[in-house]
């Protein structure tokens, strides 16, 4: 990186910074834990700049480099006020994996004090999270991907997500506040292997089943890619494939790169014209995908890397774009020999 600070701006920055630290203690390490801003200085500091809290001084002893808090994994599952919950579970972010910088997690009000006993969380805030860790997701990336937690005692979804299009081999759901201790759940998920947009019962679809039996606290689970697949059922809720989606997206192909197929997916939001088409880096057109009138949804299309005249095109970087509803979008693919 390029030092563009001069010494004597150094010297001033560094006067500031003893300035303001000597008054306001080390307020810059609010930003450096999840909803800070919602406790200030409270989460660390008894009164400001004075004696420290039971949160404050673990962070002091333990969890300092460079000046700056280390907030991760083990500092969320550590529960430094004695009060039964993480201080993770009090900041929103009971597994440790929001960063510095990024937007607060959670629900800013149901923040408590990790530095206070008597500062616990209450009704929903109380309730115990749940964290999905999945890894070798590989043979799934750019497919559709739903995941749901099931309360066995009533067969009711507690929590459900989903992915338009898995982005990399390992990713991660957090659902706060969503398992009530001493409950029991399974946890269902699948990914559309077929790629035509509604689930179908193994192998066709991958689909999966974790069973978290009598929770206790927040849960984490990992899983990584297997064939021991379990057929969880037409209930899954695909709704938002049926329904009409709000705007015109253009999905990754899959698989990428390729040979010597691979699939192209988009929804539209209303039927109309669409033109799908290939281009090559020169800019040339070498092939046409689609062109007519289809309806609103999810569409998918094969492309066997094959020109207007049927050859095989060669081994290289190539551009999708689709037109439709007055606009443009772009993708790259690359096709392997
Ligand atoms: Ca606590
Ligand atoms: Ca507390
Ligand atoms: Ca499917």
């Amino acid at each position: 990186m390029k030092r563009t600070v001069t010494r004597s701006t150094m010297i001033m920055v560094v006067t500031l910074l003893s300035l303001t630290t000597s008054l306001f203690a080390r307020s810059h390490r609010v930003d450096q834990i999840p909803n800070g801003s919602e406790l200030g200085c409270a989460s660390c500091h008894v009164t400001p700049g004075g004696p420290r809290t039971a949160f404050g001084t673990l962070i002091e002893n333990s969890y300092l480099s460079g000046g700056n808090v280390v907030w991760g994994p083990e500092l969320a599952a550590a529960d430094a006020d004695g009060d039964g919950f993480s201080n993770g579970h009090e900041l929103e972010d009971p597994f440790g994996v929001w960063t510095s910088g990024s937007t607060n997690p959670g629900n800013t009000s149901f923040v408590t004090n990790p530095g206070s006993n008597s500062s616990v969380p209450e009704g929903d805030a109380a309730k115990s999270s749940f964290q999905m860790q999945f890894t070798d997701m590989t043979p799934h990336v750019g497919q559709y991907f739903e995941i749901r937690i099931v309360d066995t005692s009533n067969d009711l979804t507690v929590a459900s997500e989903d992915l338009s299009s898995i982005g990399d081999a390992a990713y991660e759901f957090v659902f706060l506040h969503a398992l009530e201790d001493g409950a029991s759940y399974q946890v269902d998920f699948w990914a559309d292997h077929n790629g035509n947009g509604t689930y179908d019962a193994p192998p066709t679809d991958h689909a999966w089943r974790v069973d978290l039996a009598s929770v206790s606290g927040n849960t984490m689970e990992s899983f990584s890619h297997n064939t021991n697949f379990t057929d969880i059922g037409g209930t899954v809720s695909i709704d938002h494939l049926a329904a009409v989606p709000t705007e015109l997206v253009l999905y990754d192909n899959y698989p990428n790169p390729f040979n010597p197929e691979t699939v192209i997916r988009y929804e539209l939001a209303a039927p109309g014209f669409v033109e799908l088409n290939v281009y090559n880096l020169q800019g040339a057109q070498v092939a046409t995908l689609q062109s007519g009138v289809r309806q609103a949804g999810l569409q998918s299309v094969a492309w066997n890397a094959r020109n207007y005249r049927g050859e095989q095109l060669p081994a290289g970087i190539y551009i999708y774009t689709l037109r439709a509803d007055g606009q443009m979008h772009s993708k790259r693919m690359m096709l392997l020999k």
